[in-house]
């Protein structure tokens, strides 16, 4: 059985999110908003189809995808640029990689025990995200 993302789930934690964020260009009013955020992520996956919903009393962000097939995203309400993304299975772990102005940027979900965690990368920054089942 392949691994199965579906569910809502809640941040807990949030590693270096100010770091990801200043690589990214994000400006000082908006980094002092965001790092407060405690966001939601509600995934629906049927097989290699994905829907990630990443919500918050600030901004919401919708990523539909399906691994293998490269795409278009636009980061709209996030750094708003453009990249090509895909993303892969690397044995459990979906890996998405962004190619664009931004070097080395990425992210990978895999779940641990009961949690989901999720690794966001742009040029040397990693910021690294835990979250529980609502
Ligand atoms: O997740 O791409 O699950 O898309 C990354 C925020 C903050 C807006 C969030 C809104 C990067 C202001 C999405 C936060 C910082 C700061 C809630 C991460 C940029 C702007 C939307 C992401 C993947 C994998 C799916």
């Amino acid at each position: 059985m392949p691994v199965d993302f579906s569910g809502t789930w809640n941040l807990v934690s949030n590693d270096n999110f100010e770091g990801y964020m200043v690589a990214l260009g994000i400006d000082f009013a908006t980094r002092k908003i965001a790092k407060v955020l405690k966001p939601q992520k509600v995934i629906k996956q049927d097989g290699d189809s994905f829907h990630i919903h990443t919500t918050s009393t600030f901004r919401d962000y919708l990523l539909e995808f399906k691994v293998g097939q490269e795409f278009e995203e636009d980061n709209k309400g996030l750094d708003n640029r453009k990249c090509k993304s895909l993303v892969t299975w690397e044995n459990d772990k979906l890996v998405c990689v962004q190619t664009g102005e931004k070097k080395n940027r990425g992210w990978t979900h895999w779940l641990e025990g009961d949690d989901l965690h999720l690794e966001l990368r742009c040029e040397n920054q990693v910021c690294r995200q835990v979250f529980k089942r609502a």
